[in-house]
This record gives structure tokens, C-alpha cells and sequence, in this order.
């Protein structure tokens, strides 16, 4: 299990809270705390306003109400979020981790006995498909890909004729990196999520954007612009093994209104852990 307390991203906060006096300057050393751990300044002075006007009378009180903030702006839009998803396309800009989070999700689901099938769909860069396929070949998971330069859609459409024909439950598509900015790659992504809306009305599926956590706040604003974009349904964070600050996980929920559902948390097929706003809240507080 990853140590969230471990890293000691808000270690700060604990030794303010040990100050006997609610008073103007813990207030303001708290938020100095919490944008050091990289939870951005509207995110902070939101969360400080709101504990504030709870007016507390002890540093018990404020850690309390911390947690309990913490937890709610995390738990956005969660519920409908049970069962898993028959069909994932992985989006996000380059590097971010996309094809390794293939790699881990699919992991995941076949521990839990599911019938899963990798797609590539990134036909943009050659060695993708031989990427993703030796993942594929580690895990013994079918692996479905096209020669480099060939229709993405295609792919996809070919990957789930393939999985309701030999019923695989689980159907996760890798895409190819991109900067939002470059209109005929978003374009392509969308006309990926057409064919699975049309191929698969019926199946439950998610479009998951792959966030590097190291970009902090700067990978926000092209994260807004995949969100608005794509309708993403949720997101994983990658890479919060290195030097990443854990804060990044409130502004990344509080800016974008999604749901968090999966850190990354190292190179290994077994890296992915679910993300529990309740659990990450008790563990840094
Ligand atoms: N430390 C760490 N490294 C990670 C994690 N996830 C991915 N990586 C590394 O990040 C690098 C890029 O990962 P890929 O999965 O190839 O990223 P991608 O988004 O598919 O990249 P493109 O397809 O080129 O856009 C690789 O070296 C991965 O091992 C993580 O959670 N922790
Ligand atoms: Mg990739």
C-alpha cells in the first residue's frame, strides 16, 4: 500500500495545529502550507474561507474540519462510478503514462477475473503497438494494434467487434499523445469515442485522462481543456511516486469537477491504487 503520510507533503500543517491560538497568522501560515503541497490558491482560500467561517475554537477543530472539507471536495461525482467500466480509452498529452496505465488497468481487472482486451489505438507513433503489445504478452492479455499510420477508429472498431464476438467483459483502448491545441488529434479522439458510442451502446464506458502529477499546475490547464473537450469521466493520476506534491489531488478535483479514481504509483503492473478520498484525507491529517 503507497504511505501517503510518508511523504510528508503536509507535514507543515500538523505543526501548525500545534499552536495553541486560533488567530490571524495560523490562518495564514496554514495556507502557506497548503499551497506548498501544491493545492493551488483558489483551492486554498477556498478551503481556508470555508473552516473559517465554521469559526472553530481549536486546532482539533480545524484539523476535523480540514478533513471533512477535504474529503467533500474530493468525493465529486463518485456515486455513479460503481461496477467497472466495459469499455476505458485512455487520453491524455504525451508521456503522461498512458500505455503503462493500460498495462496496470488491465492487471487489475484480470485479477479480478475479468476477460480483458488491450487495444492500441495509437497509430501515430511507431513502436506503440509493440509497446503496449509486450505488456499484453506479460500478462497474457490479448492485444489488438494496426501497422503505425493506419485509422485509429479502425482499431477500435475491429477491437470491439472482437470483444462482444468472444465476450471479453473488459475493453481498454490506448490512444496516441497530444497537446489539446492540436485540432485534428482532438478531432481523432473524438470520432474514437463515436465509434465506441456506437459499436458498444450499451456498455458502460469511461474516457479516463491520464494526468502526470509531477506537471502540477501547470498540466491543469491543458486537463481542462481534454475535460471540456472529451467529456471525460474520470481521472488517474500518474507518477505520484517522484516528485510530485500530494496537494495536486484537491486543485486537480476542485478545478475540473471529476473524479479521481486511480493514482499511479510507480512502473510496475501493481502500481495502481484505487483513490479513496476518506483514506488520503486520514493518512495526511
Ligand atoms: N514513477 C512512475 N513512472 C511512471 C508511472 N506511470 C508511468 N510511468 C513512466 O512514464 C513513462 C511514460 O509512460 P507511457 O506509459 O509510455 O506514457 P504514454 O502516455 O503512453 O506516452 P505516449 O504514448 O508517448 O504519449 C514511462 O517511463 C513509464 O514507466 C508512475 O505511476 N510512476
Ligand atoms: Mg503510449
Amino acid at each position: 500500500m503507497f504511505d501517503f503520510k510518508k511523504k510528508g507533503w503536509f507535514s507543515g500543517i500538523a505543526q501548525v495545529l500545534k499552536k495553541p491560538a486560533i488567530d490571524e497568522s495560523m490562518w495564514e501560515e496554514l495556507l502557506d502550507c497548503l499551497i506548498l503541497a501544491d493545492v493551488g490558491l483558489s483551492t486554498s482560500e477556498k478551503l481556508i474561507q470555508e473552516i473559517k467561517s465554521e469559526r472553530p475554537t481549536s486546532s482539533e477543530e480545524v484539523r476535523s474540519a480540514l478533513r471533512k472539507k477535504m474529503v467533500d471536495l474530493l468525493s465529486v461525482d463518485r456515486a455513479r462510478k460503481e461496477g467497472f467500466p466495459q469499455v476505458a480509452v485512455m487520453v491524455g498529452v504525451n508521456g503522461s503514462g498512458k500505455t503503462t496505465t493500460c498495462a496496470k488497468l488491465a492487471y487489475k481487472f484480470k485479477q479480478e477475473g475479468k476477460k480483458v482486451i488491450l487495444t492500441c489505438a495509437d497509430t501515430f507513433r511507431a513502436g506503440a503497438g509493440e509497446q503496449l503489445k509486450s505488456w499484453g504478452d506479460k500478462l497474457d492479455i490479448r492485444t489488438i494494434s494496426q501497422r503505425p499510420g493506419g485509422d485509429p477508429g479502425a482499431v477500435v472498431f475491429d477491437a470491439l467487434k472482437s470483444a462482444q464476438e468472444k465476450s471479453y467483459d473488459v475493453t481498454i483502448i490506448d490512444t496516441a499523445g497530444r497537446l489539446h491545441t492540436k485540432f485534428n488529434l482532438m478531432e481523432e479522439l473524438k470520432k474514437i469515442n463515436r465509434v465506441t458510442e456506437k459499436e458498444a451502446p450499451q456498455a458502460q464506458k469511461e474516457i479516463l485522462l491520464i494526468l502526470d502529477a509531477t506537471t502540477g499546475q501547470n498540466g491543469l490547464s491543458q486537463a481542462r481543456h481534454f475535460t471540456q473537450a472529451l467529456g471525460v469521466s474520470g481521472i488517474i493520476l500518474t507518477k505520484l511516486d517522484s516528485s510530485a506534491k500530494g496537494g495536486i489531488v484537491l486543485s486537480i478535483v476542485s478545478e475540473l469537477k471529476t473524479p479521481l479514481l486511480y493514482v499511479g504509483v510507480g512502473e510496475r503492473t501493481e502500481d495502481l491504487l484505487p483513490f479513496d478520498p476518506q483514506s488520503f484525507a486520514s493518512a495526511i491529517l
